[in-house]
């Protein structure tokens, strides 16, 4: 009889554990398979399962199929997705202070980006999301966004007057635009190669690899290096997992995040080289303009951002 319990009792915890199965959790992108960011949250979701023993399961829904960057922001906030891959653009509409990192001409380049990034005036602002409802892991690289037309080429700022020109949903880059004179056209990524197809946007405006996998340059071939903002991308995790997760979970959700960005770099930088030559083989036209013309004309924007001015100073002085 007491070995037949043993059996019974060894049998139903076999069977809990059989149908325990992991516990899945759902990470957006609006970007394809293949593309930096993509890759890099495979390789955080690896290093998350495999750290919790199995216990985590990260399902990657890429190509904005749980929605546009804005809805997929909501819904992160709201706990529905777990894990998010966005631009810090559609995230300024929720936590202001982010809005620093899309100012034009903040960074003297690359390197400079990830100093700020990584140092501490980065951290502060990843802490800083936790106010809204994000736990911001670790930010990836999203390059330099330049303009790109469909009739004529961006060569000079007036070029831009009067150009009904496609932005993401970013309070400071509809700003840029009008103090560029251009018509900023606030809009989902999903809908702007239609949007250049049927002349709803004289243009838009984005980093290389982007241009290149969203086929922008079939319909818009004009493409002006300006350069003008740099804005990061982030990893963010919903506060409604984080709260549920254990210290230990903790460390190990923000490790994988670390140990992924080095590899989005590298795939970044790839991408930027494959992208600018795929783009000139599809037909598009690359134009180096004046940029100190572009960054003459950004000026006024400053002003009119008095509240990040402190920070800006404190970013420029990073060495
Ligand atoms: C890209 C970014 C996307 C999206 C897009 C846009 O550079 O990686 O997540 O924000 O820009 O312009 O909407």
């Amino acid at each position: 009889m007491r070995k037949f319990l043993v059996v019974l009792v060894l049998l139903v915890i076999g069977t809990m554990f059989l149908f325990a199965g992991p516990i899945i959790l759902r990470a957006a992108d609006d970007h394809a398979e293949g593309y930096p960011t993509v890759e890099g949250l495979k390789v955080m979701a690896r290093v998350i399962e495999v750290m919790t023993n199995g216990k985590y399961k990260v399902e990657i829904y890429p190509s904005a199929q749980l929605g546009s960057e804005k809805e997929t922001v909501e819904q992160t906030i709201l706990g529905a997705i777990d894990i998010n891959r966005v631009s810090i653009s559609p995230i300024v509409a929720f936590y202001e202070p982010m809005g620093v990192f899309s100012m034009p001409y903040l960074f003297r380049d690359q390197e400079h980006m990830w100093k700020v990034l990584e140092g501490s005036i980065g951290e502060e602002l990843l802490k800083g999301l936790e106010e809204v409802g994000l736990v911001g892991l670790c930010y990836y690289d999203a390059g330099a966004r330049s303009f790109y037309t469909v009739k004529k080429p961006v060569l000079k700022p007036e070029d831009l007057k009067g150009m009904k020109i496609r932005v993401q949903k970013n309070p400071v880059m509809i700003n840029l635009m009008k103090v560029l004179g251009a018509s900023p056209v606030p809009m989902a990524f999903e809908e702007v190669y239609t949007a250049l197809q049927t002349g709803v946007i004289d243009g838009a405006e984005n980093n290389p690899p982007s241009y290149y996998e969203t086929r922008h340059f079939e319909v818009a071939k004009y493409y002006s290096l300006d350069g003008h903002t740099r804005i990061p991308e982030v990893v963010v995790v919903s506060k409604v997992l984080w709260d549920q997760l254990t210290p230990e979970e903790k460390i190990i959700f923000k490790t994988a995040a670390i140990a992924s960005v080095e590899y989005e770099k590298l795939l970044w930088n790839q991408w930027e080289e494959k992208a600018m030559k795929a783009v000139q083989e599809g037909g598009a036209q690359i134009f180096y303009p004046d940029v100190t013309l572009f960054q003459k004309a950004v000026q006024p924007l400053y002003d009119q951002y008095p509240q990040y001015k402190e920070l800006i100073e404190k970013i420029q002085a990073v060495k």
